[in-house]
């Protein structure tokens, strides 16, 4: 038994030996990998990525219906929906465009063909839309004329942000005007007392992450799509990532928001208070509420101090039991330095090491079964480093950990993030992916993707990987290409299976298009019956982002 695990602890020894020399403090974010991603970002996002299409070929077509008109019909891939379009909805026309160059100045209304192609395209080149319009507002004066004159006209509308979504919500399904948030990314005010951010929507999460640095504080949310995703479109998403396990859900940290309805109503909610209990707290009906009910112009968030040690270790696991108990003892052990609890199984593991230029296993001897990133932010670097190398000395001890490497420097630290957050990009260059973001409890989450494995057998790559400290699963299918036999065999399994265990079958990610009709899945009819009222009531033509969400039954 200790010959067995002497390699490891001494490569672990070796490391915290040497962690008693004084070393820049690691970067505040989890990721630090903020190089590697501009670059994957570069690679990837808007149009230079090598197009892995997903599109079936019988994706669109034109069908006659009971209207007597011509109406698009498209069946999405791994959506398995079939979407018709809303006859309701006007056509644009040029006096649409020049009513709108009228408000945003010609150049704020976009028909240049590559923009259209960039705005109608998601992340994964999964769903893609006709838009012909591409309005960029400045103001929030402007976002209230454009959705009073849609709402008027009943012209469909998609709120945009960073276009980084993973369910197909962040681009139109046919011809939706297209209203981007990108060219209102101000700074507004930062209150260095209190920590609380004011900003507008437009804000590139890694800029408000570098402009907080420079203040000595950080975001309490960071993702792997920071270099795009906007803080508008995580507040609508109700986006989780690296950091939910230490300071919670944006529930907790949006003290305000500023949004406006459909019918060009400004909501001014903006507060900065930590305590308001005057009534309804509307803002949270559109935190998560993915532009179903409104474009957020403005934010207003806690931020916590940036503090001064930050660790990461990237340790090996024999098996899922071992991950389990790993965590909860991180949790009694490092209580309230723990930031993060990421966990990759050997399959993720492989995909990054293959497909992701630059990923190094740390522990390269032998392919473990599953690997756990563990980051701690603490105030003080001698105790904060201790609490970890006790905990990790114990962890082998108890063999809950088979190997692992504490990282020495920001560069460690930042290559060891790399290959858990690069997982979503080595899948996208492994071929095509059905994804699954599912909550589902601890102990069970794993008997999934191994039920997944034996129902797809050789047919698919079945990688389980996530945030486990959160009790959410990434479960992702990789297949060389899409094919609607496996699609089969994974849907409804994975919603029932999901459902059957008392979890959601979106922890993080939203419904957006993909999963609007699977929503009884994880609400009750009563409840979807309350928010197509709510729907009903905010955005009566349902003019914004129309058939995501809600299922289009609940909604005609
Ligand atoms: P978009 O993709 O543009 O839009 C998302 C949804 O929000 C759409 O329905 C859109 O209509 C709506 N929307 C956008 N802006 C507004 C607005 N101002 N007002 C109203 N509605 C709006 N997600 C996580 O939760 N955790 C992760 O760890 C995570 N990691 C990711 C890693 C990678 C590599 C990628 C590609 C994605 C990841 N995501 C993750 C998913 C995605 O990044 C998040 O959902 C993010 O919050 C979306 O922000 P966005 O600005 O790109 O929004
Ligand atoms: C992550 O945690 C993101 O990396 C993406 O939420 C998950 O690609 C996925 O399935
Ligand atoms: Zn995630």
């Amino acid at each position: 038994m200790v010959n067995r695990n002497c390699r490891a602890t001494l490569r672990l020894l070796t490391l915290i030996n040497r962690q008693g020399h004084p070393h820049p403090p690691l970067s505040s974010s989890p990721s630090g990998i903020d190089a590697c991603w501009k670059q994957l970002q570069r690679n990837n996002v808007h149009g230079e990525h090598k197009i892995v299409s997903f599109f079936s070929p019988l994706a669109s077509s034109l069908k006659t219906r009971q209207w007597g008109v011509k109406i698009q019909s498209r069946c999405y891939g791994s959506a398995s929906v079939l979407v018709q379009r809303n006859p309701k909805f006007s056509k644009l026309n040029d006096e649409d465009v020049r009513y709108f160059e009228g408000i945003l100045g010609a150049k704020n209304v976009i028909q240049d063909d590559e923009k259209l192609i960039t705005a109608n395209t998601d992340w994964m080149r999964k769903y893609k839309g006709s838009s012909k319009l591409l309005l960029q507002p400045r103001t929030t004066d402007q976002v209230s004329e454009i959705l009073k004159y849609c709402n008027f006209r009943c012209l469909a509308v998609v709120p945009q942000g960073g276009n980084t979504g993973l369910v197909g919500g962040s681009v139109p399904v046919f011809d939706e005007v297209v209203v981007s948030l990108s060219a209102m990314s101000k700074i507004i005010s930062f209150d260095k007392v209190s920590g609380i951010l004011v900003c507008e929507a437009g804000c590139i999460l890694e800029n408000i992450i570098s402009f907080l640095d420079s203040e000595g504080f950080i975001m309490p949310l960071d993702l792997g799509a920071k270099g795009s995703c906007q803080i508008g479109g995580n507040v609508s998403t109700n986006a989780g990532g690296l950091r939910l396990l230490r300071y919670g859900s944006l529930h907790g940290n949006v003290l305000g928001i500023e949004a406006v309805l459909a019918d060009g109503t400004v909501l001014d909610m903006l507060k900065t208070l930590r305590k308001d209990n005057t009534g309804y707290d509307l803002k949270h009906l559109f935190i998560g509420s993915e532009g179903s009910l409104g474009i957020v112009t403005k934010v207003s968030i806690l931020t916590p101090p940036k503090l001064s040690s930050v660790n990461v270790a990237f340790l090996a696991c024999k098996d899922y039991s071992s991950c389990q108990k790993l965590l909860q003892e991180a949790r009694r052990k490092l209580g309230e330095i723990l930031s993060a609890f990421e966990f990759l199984d050997s399959n993720a593991m492989n995909l990054v090491l293959n497909h992701l230029e630059g990923a190094r296993n740390p522990l390269p001897t032998s392919l473990h079964n599953f690997y756990v990133l563990i980051e701690t932010t603490g105030s003080d670097e001698s105790s904060d480093k201790q609490k970890l190398e006790a905990f990790l000395l114990g962890s082998m001890e108890n063999e809950l950990i088979s190997d692992g490497a504490l990282a020495q420097d920001i560069n460690q630290a930042s290559s060891f993030w790399l290959l858990r957050e690069g997982i979503p990009e080595a899948l996208m260059r492994a071929g095509a992916v059905y994804k699954y973001d599912l909550s589902i409890p601890v102990e069970k989450m794993y008997n999934l993707v191994e039920e997944m494995r034996s129902r797809l057998g050789n047919d698919a790559n079945v990688v389980g990987y996530g945030h486990l400290g959160d009790g959410n699963l990434h479960l992702n299918v990789s297949t060389p290409q899409y094919d609607d036999k496996i699609l089969s065999q994974i849907e409804p399994f994975v919603y029932e299976w999901t459902s059957k265990h008392h979890g959601s079958i979106s922890a993080e990610h939203g419904l957006g298009l993909m999963k609007a009709n699977k929503i009884f899945y994880s609400k009750s009819p009563e409840t979807v019956k309350v928010m197509t009222s709510i729907k009903k009531l905010l955005d009566p033509n349902h003019i914004l982002n129309p058939y995501k969400v809600l299922p289009c039954s609940s909604i005609s």
